[in-house]
């Protein structure tokens, strides 16, 4: 079995102090790309997800798989330091209003200040009001929402309505991303794009401000 097994299974087992060992080994041997990593997390997290729909784990162990999840980010987070160059464009970032969950978001805003995007980041739980202020006040370029539970995607719809009001929809690209999102959600959602990872999400960004 390799690191990266090894990996994938400590977080499904939920167990924290491998899960920290083994992540710093991985990072410190250098011979695994960090995309590697952040689909390593996925695909773990994912399984944690299945089991808490089986029955098997209870909000208890999904609870620990963040918590997890949130140590080893702490691990990856200084190779995606910033570095001092001028920023290429404004991103807001949050997830939208009834949503909890914040990992995914966390890694797209690593990546997209690694690549020197200047990112304000709302944090979890944001409301359509709040989100479109933070647009306005900071004149981003672009705005990244993310939806985990199937229960929250009609928010996507209500920051786009609340941009309209506020007349500033065409002042900025809109992209969602999240477990729950896919073509459809997107098209329903009148927002730009989508992305299935938050590497997509990077290129997609980049491309729209002709980076
Ligand atoms: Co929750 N949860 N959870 N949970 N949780 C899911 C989402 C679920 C699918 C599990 C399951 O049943 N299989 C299910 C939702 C079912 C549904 O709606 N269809 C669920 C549920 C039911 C719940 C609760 C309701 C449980 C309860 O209380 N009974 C509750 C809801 C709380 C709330 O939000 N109001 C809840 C709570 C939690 C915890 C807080 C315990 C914890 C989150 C901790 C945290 O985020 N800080 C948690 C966890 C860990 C999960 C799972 C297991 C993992 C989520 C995750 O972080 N995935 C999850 C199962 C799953 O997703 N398969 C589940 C990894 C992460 C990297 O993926 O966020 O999709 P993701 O991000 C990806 C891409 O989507 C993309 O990039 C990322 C990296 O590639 N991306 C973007 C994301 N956002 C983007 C934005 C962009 C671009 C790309 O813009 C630029």
């Amino acid at each position: 079995m390799n690191l990266i097994n090894d990996f994938e299974n400590s977080i499904i087992n939920l167990e924290i102090e491998n899960a920290i060992n083994i992540c710093n080994k991985i990072v410190s041997s250098k011979e695994v790309p960090m995309d590697e990593i952040f689909k390593s997390i996925s695909k773990a997290l994912d399984i944690v997800g299945k089991k808490y729909e089986n029955n098997e784990y209870f909000l208890s162990e999904l609870i620990m798989a963040g918590e997890i999840v949130k140590e080893i980010l702490k691990i990856i987070e200084p190779f995606y330091k910033k570095d001092n160059k001028k920023s290429i464009a404004t991103i807001v970032l949050a997830t939208v209003k009834g949503d909890l969950h914040d990992i995914g978001k966390n890694i797209v805003a690593m990546l997209l200040q690694s690549s020197n995007f200047k990112v304000i980041d709302l944090g979890v739980d944001v409301s359509s009001k709040d989100i479109v202020k933070a647009v306005k006040n900071n004149n981003a370029n672009i705005l990244g929402l993310s939806a985990l539970l199937t229960t929250t995607i009609p928010e996507f719809k209500n920051v786009i309505q609340e941009l309209k009001k506020e007349g500033i929809r065409d002042k900025v690209k809109v992209i969602i991303g999240g477990a729950s999102v896919n073509e459809k959600v997107a098209k329903d959602s009148e927002v730009d794009a989508w992305a299935r990872t938050a590497i997509d999400g990077l290129k997609i960004c980049k491309q729209w401000i002709g980076e």
